[in-house]
């Protein structure tokens, strides 16, 4: 009974990510679906992209959070249609679903905004069970959280598309061990296009921003 439900849960889910795809498809915007532990950069990744995407398309975002309005605030500079989803509010999920999505789409004129960004709650387990109907799904792994999360985590990296190893400016202070990381991420998803970052110092975030636009392009035309 129990396994029922839960299938009932997740075929719902699907269902109406399918909706949310022919619904941006139709609309011609593209959607990402930033995921990864807590604290491991996705705001300040978010930050970066907008302040270099906004010159060319009309960004909206969509900040999950169990509780706050923080990240929110912190964005709320670029004048961007901003929801937060606070699950406190729906039992505290550790992840966000496709219906709220879709009701925060609802929110938004669909028909001047060229690129959603979704940050997603910070888990690296729950999220990626959920699909958002989103175009891509890009996880953040911070160098500090170890070289064994892809190994650990293999959903989460199997069903994203594009990886950012964030704070590299630590590097210097760190034994982090690349090639191991390397291996573990040829593990369990070798076709991720992978990017080495600082979302403080702007390192590498060209190489990734470049590949995002290209792919916006293809998606929207633009
Ligand atoms: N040194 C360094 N610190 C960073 C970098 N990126 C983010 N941080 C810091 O890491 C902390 C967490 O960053 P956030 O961007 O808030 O992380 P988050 O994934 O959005 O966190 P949650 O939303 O709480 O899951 C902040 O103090 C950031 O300033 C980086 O590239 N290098
Ligand atoms: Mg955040």
């Amino acid at each position: 009974m129990e396994i029922q439900v839960l299938q009932n849960i997740f075929e719902a889910n699907v269902q109406k990510a399918e909706e949310i795809k022919k619904l941006l498809s139709n609309k011609k915007v593209y959607m990402i679906d930033i995921m990864s532990s807590p604290g491991s950069g996705k705001t300040t990744i978010t930050d970066n992209i907008i302040a270099n995407l906004k010159p060319y398309y009309n960004i909206a975002l969509i900040e999950g959070d169990m509780e706050t309005t923080k990240d929110s605030e912190k964005l709320a500079k670029y004048g961007i249609p901003i929801i937060q989803i606070e699950t406190k509010l729906f039992g505290g999920a550790c992840h966000l679903e496709s219906s709220w999505i879709m009701g925060c789409l609802g929110q938004f004129n669909l028909d001047e905004i060229d690129v959603v960004i979704i940050e997603n709650i910070g888990n690296l387990v729950c999220p990626a069970e959920f699909e958002l109907g989103e175009d891509e799904r890009i996880v953040v792994l911070s160098i500090t959280e170890g070289e064994d999360k892809p190994v650990k985590y293999p959903l989460m990296f199997n069903s994203s598309q594009t990886l950012l190893i964030n704070k590299i400016d630590l590097l210097p202070y760190l034994d982090f061990d690349m090639d191991e990381l390397s291996e573990n991420i040829k593990r369990t998803n070798p076709t991720m296009e992978i990017f080495k970052v600082s979302g403080k110092t702007g390192e590498g975030m060209d190489g990734f921003l470049n590949a995002l636009k290209r792919r916006i392009k293809a998606k929207i035309g633009k």
